[in-house]
């Protein structure tokens, strides 16, 4: 029985800025999870590798990360009887400026491995295993649009169609999964999806319809990256497995400020919340109220936290600055703090959305802080 490794949205030579100084450990972890996902197709005898979009994070990835994904795919295909077959996304899509096309006879010289939509080439024949991939290009790769959905040729037990796409209405960054009525027709033992960072199955197909996400953290999101499909084609029906292949988790902390007395109580909470774990990527949300003097230091959290985990976010501020008159007893009036701090309370009370109650909030805690000799800037 046929058996396909199905990835997308590998991302590889995406700066990952926001990863600050793992960054270049994060993208070198990218390069590895492509090795890890060729080591997986060879242990599983797999007849195909199939990348549905956005190996590549740009169209201009450096020479260096090109070469090494070419002798990946040569390991693989000397390594063993896969085919690997690659649809461009939308980071790495079909075009003159293509990294498929500049590097159209490094790819055209690899035994076995084919770009959908380049030469005109929409289809794969995996002969042996009685499998035919079809590539269903969209948009701008589309040579001609009204060419229309492919069709299942039926000279093969299982066809297999790959697309990359969202919903195309939706107000989500990341995109929606397509609606299963978006999907090519029937005769299709499998639809291998890519676009979305995380893993989603779409229901209503009849046949398995699996976005697998990015096998590796390259966006910050709800964590449901780090998976491959490993998709088994059997006449009986087709059956898809979640394999994790990612080496960094992503882990969500929410503190309540309120009684919270400085970086260091809040620190303890965090660990109460997520476990220290040198692979994971540390969300902090803090909420709940603290007063106008308190000055949480961002910097100083993230500090205190950093060694335990792979990376810690900056904090998302949920929390609000507390301007009871109790605190305002602490600032008195002949004095420029509480006259400062009186004024930005009338503006508080006078803003007019949630963002400029947030950036009132945020001058009026640092305004304290700094008008009372704290270092608050770090
Ligand atoms: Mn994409």
């Amino acid at each position: 029985m046929p058996i396909i490794i199905h990835t997308s949205d590998v991302h590889l030579g995406a700066p990952l800025g926001w990863l600050g100084p793992r960054a270049a450990e994060q993208r070198e972890e990218l390069r590895r999870t492509l090795s890890k996902i060729v080591d997986l197709a060879i242990d599983q005898h797999a007849d195909a590798l199939v990348v549905a979009g956005d190996l590549f994070h740009s169209n201009n990835p450096s020479a260096a990360t090109v070469r090494f994904v070419l002798r990946e795919f040569a390991r693989l295909t000397s390594e063993s009887s896969a085919s690997v077959v690659l649809l461009p996304g939308s980071h790495d899509s079909l075009g003159i400026e293509s990294v498929y096309t500049s590097y159209r006879d490094e790819f055209g010289r690899l035994e076995r491995v084919s770009v959908l939509g380049l030469e005109g080439r929409n289809s794969v024949a995996v002969e042996h295993a009685g499998l035919k991939i079809h590539g269903c290009p969209l948009g701008s790769q589309r040579p001609d649009d009204s060419a229309g959905d492919p069709d299942p040729d039926p000279a093969f037990a299982f066809n297999v169609v790959v697309l990359h796409a969202a919903a195309e209405e939706s107000d989500v960054e990341d995109g929606q999964p397509v609606a299963a009525s978006d999907l090519p027709g029937e005769g299709w033992s499998y639809y291998a999806l890519g676009h979305l960072r995380s893993w989603h199955e779409i229901e209503g197909v009849g046949m398995p319809a699996v976005y697998p996400g990015s096998p590796e953290l390259v966006v910050m999101d709800g964590g449901g990256q780090g998976h491959v499909a490993r998709v088994e084609l059997r006449a009986s029906g087709t059956i898809v497995s979640k394999v994790r292949v990612g080496a960094r988790s992503v882990m969500e902390a929410r503190v309540e400020l309120t009684d919270a007395s400085d970086s260091f109580s809040i620190a303890e909470q965090v660990r109460q919340q997520a476990h220290s774990n040198p692979n994971a990527v540390l969300r902090l949300v803090l909420t709940g109220l603290t007063s106008a003097e308190a000055g949480i230091d961002d910097w100083d959290l993230v500090e205190e936290l950093a060694a335990e985990y792979f990376f810690v976010c900056p904090p998302v501020r949920d929390y609000h600055v507390r301007v009871s008159d109790e605190d305002f007893v602490q600032l008195p009036e002949r004095m420029v703090v509480g006259r400062f701090a009186r004024h930005m309370r009338s503006r508080l009370e006078e803003a007019g959305s949630e963002e400029e109650r947030q950036e009132i909030e945020d001058a009026l805690q640092l305004g304290v802080a700094l008008l009372q000799g704290k270092d608050a800037i770090g």
